[in-house]
């Protein structure tokens, strides 16, 4: 809360020094909100002496390979719009450095389900999901009924963690780094559609991108990464873990011997 003030009154004098360009069309005020919003959320910074919010979407730009033009443009607004994960792509956290599990077998719990798929469709997805890392590093993960290092739940709105879901569309889902307590919980939107084809959003691939976080991994810029930040949906029968995705969780946890 407090964190969420400090952004709101050091930002929003340069919120208007902001040049827009959008053809002859000037922004929307929609717009400018939206840019506001979306770079506290996704490119959030902690500093006091934060840097403008020209630069931070400059940054923004760089980070998904647009031009840096340090300008709202078209381009910028379709990826702002795309629907995406809810963890951050660049943050003081990520530069921090990387926290891992220190040990290799790790236990997960599926709190509640989705109406949206039967329960027993959930369950192997999930299982599915995480054998995309399981199969290449030494990790093994393990389903129980008590609490567990990965707590899995779907929620709607507001469920508890500053990390509020928005509505149908936008965040998709969000999970924690790893450690104790909140470490490695993976959340679902309940708002989304959830789907087991491409129809919606498909369960298996936010799922395994989510169980990335989970283990350590931060957001890739690299376009068709799994970890990349949007939602791009591809085939689950067909997936194979990306090699900038794999080299990036064995250098974290080891090959599968
Ligand atoms: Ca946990
Ligand atoms: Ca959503
Ligand atoms: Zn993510
Ligand atoms: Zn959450």
């Amino acid at each position: 809360m407090k964190y969420i003030l400090i952004c709101t009154i050091i930002f929003l004098p340069s919120l208007f020094a902001i040049p827009i360009d959008l053809g002859n069309e000037g922004p929307s005020a929609e717009d400018s909100k939206l840019l506001q919003v979306y770079l506290d959320k996704f490119f959030p910074t902690y500093h006091k002496d934060g840097r403008s919010l020209e630069e931070r979407l400059r940054q923004m730009q760089k980070f998904f390979h647009l031009t840096v033009t340090g300008k709202m443009d078209k381009e910028t607004l379709t990826v702002m719009k795309k629907t995406r994960c809810g963890v951050p792509d660049v943050s003081e956290e990520n530069k921090a450095g990387t926290t891992i599990w220190n040990k290799r077998q790790l236990t997960y719990r599926i709190n509640n389900y989705t109406p949206d798929l039967p329960r027993w469709k959930v369950d192997e997805t999930i299982v599915k999901a995480f054998q995309v890392w399981s199969d290449v590093t030494p990790l093994s993960f393990r389903k129980t009924s008590r609490p567990a290092d990965i707590e899995i739940f779907f929620a709607h709105g507001d469920h508890g963690d500053y990390g509020r879901f928005d509505g149908r569309g936008g965040i998709l889902a969000h999970a924690f780094f790893p450690g104790s307590g909140l470490g490695g919980d993976t959340h679902f939107d309940e708002a989304e559609r959830w789907s087991e084809y491409n129809r919606e959003t498909n369960l298996f691939l936010v799922a395994a991108h989510e169980f990335g976080h989970a283990l350590g991994l931060t957001h890739s810029n690299v376009v068709g990464s799994l970890m990349y930040p949007t939602y791009t949906y591809r085939d689950p029968n067909s997936f194979r873990l990306p090699s900038n995705d794999r080299r990036r969780i064995q250098r974290f946890y080891g090959i599968r011997k």
